[in-house]
């Protein structure tokens, strides 16, 4: 995505529910703190999520998706919380603002901060989710058969989807040090659905007009159980891991476990046309009020949104400043085993920056 020519950046703010609304404040916060260095920042607030659908009745206003199509140049998403349980005339506006604004890539890096500055971390991949078919496409029905209820949910995986996906996982392999994808599929028994998304994935680097340019990834495959044992005894095995949409969900949040805390990953949801950064973490209602909710994913987030804009003097200073606040230790929230609040987390990493 080109950054030519921008005077102002605007970014359109959709906290969502629970803690979205206490930790996009803070991505807000560090592009403020950025200065000359990004283009001067402009916000819109919008609205988007399960409480505002018990309000209202609408879970993502036309206005919204109107606003991030026609006004913003990127966009910061918090979290939502939808219900366990079916509630008539609710759909999750996150799912559909992904589809709407045809974000199909989910890209989350999982890296660990290590002791030193100079050391490398001892976790440090990148997950490419799929964002747009699998599961989450949502065609699910409720029948009644010979032995009662029959519940069936449609799992689309198409080789468009596919294709692209393994496209923006090979760029983002062939940008790294050491230019290996991992393609994550259970098709020795969904060989039809996984089956395509592996072949799929796996053509890439001979479609037309690739002309060799991916010949320097190295490409690898792995089921997604055994990559998940994997994942958790030996996680420096992987660099960049793609996957259909619900295996991505699922990983990218164990892998977190690896780096202390659902709190500190960042990720965009990206299209050809436009990025929305977001915490991989949920709402987290049982922190909700408490002040007390980690920032770093959501500023970190922000940093990443940029990157993908090409922004990358400002992605590299906001990136740094979280990394000393998390090596240093002294001010970090309860996840982390610190004791401080999300606002002195914030004012640290803004001093920092
Ligand atoms: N920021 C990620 C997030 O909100 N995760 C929770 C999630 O995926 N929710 C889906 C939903 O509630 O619709």
């Amino acid at each position: 995505m080109a950054t030519a020519a921008r005077t102002s950046l605007k970014v359109g703010l959709i906290p969502g529910d629970g803690i979205g609304r206490e930790v996009i404040p803070a991505a807000k916060a560090a592009l403020l703190a950025l200065g000359s260095d990004i283009p001067k920042p402009e916000f819109v607030d919008l609205l988007a999520g399960f409480e505002l659908f018990t309000r209202t009745g609408t879970a993502l206003p036309e206005e919204t998706i109107r606003v991030l199509e026609e006004e913003c140049d990127c966009a910061l998403f918090g979290a939502v919380s939808s219900p366990t349980r079916r509630v008539a005339g609710y759909s999750s506006p996150i799912v559909a603002l992904r589809k709407k604004l045809d974000l199909y890539a989910n890209v989350r890096p999982v890296v660990s901060v290590a002791a030193n500055p100079e050391d490398k971390p001892s976790v440090d991949l990148v997950v490419v989710r799929e964002n747009t078919e699998c599961l989450y496409v949502k065609q699910e029905e409720l029948t009644i058969g010979e032995h009662g209820k029959e519940a069936r949910a449609i799992r689309l995986i198409t080789e468009r989807a596919s294709r692209r996906i393994g496209q923006m996982a090979f760029e983002i392999a062939l940008g790294r040090p050491r230019k290996h994808l991992t393609i994550i599929h259970k098709s020795n028994v969904l060989s039809t659905t996984d089956g395509l998304f592996r072949e799929t994935v796996r053509g890439v680097p001979s479609l037309p007009g690739v002309n060799g340019k991916y010949d320097g990834v190295e490409v690898a495959e792995q089921i997604v159980d055994s990559a998940v044992y994997r994942l958790f005894r030996e996680p420096q095995i992987y660099d960049v891991m793609v996957a259909p949409n619900l295996y991505g969900d699922i990983i990218s949040d164990a892998a977190a476990a690896l780096v202390g805390s659902l709190g500190l990953v960042p990720s965009v949801n990206a299209g050809d046309k436009f990025v929305m950064g977001e915490p991989v973490h949920g709402s987290a209602p049982d922190i909700l009020g408490q002040g007390i909710a980690n920032p770093l994913a959501s500023i970190r987030s922000a940093a990443l949104m940029l990157r993908h804009l090409g922004y990358t003097k400002g992605a590299d200073r906001i990136d740094k400043a979280v990394d000393e606040v998390i090596r240093e230790g002294k001010v970090l929230t309860p996840d982390l085993g610190g004791k401080s609040g999300t606002k002195e987390v914030v004012d640290e990493v803004v001093k920092r920056i």
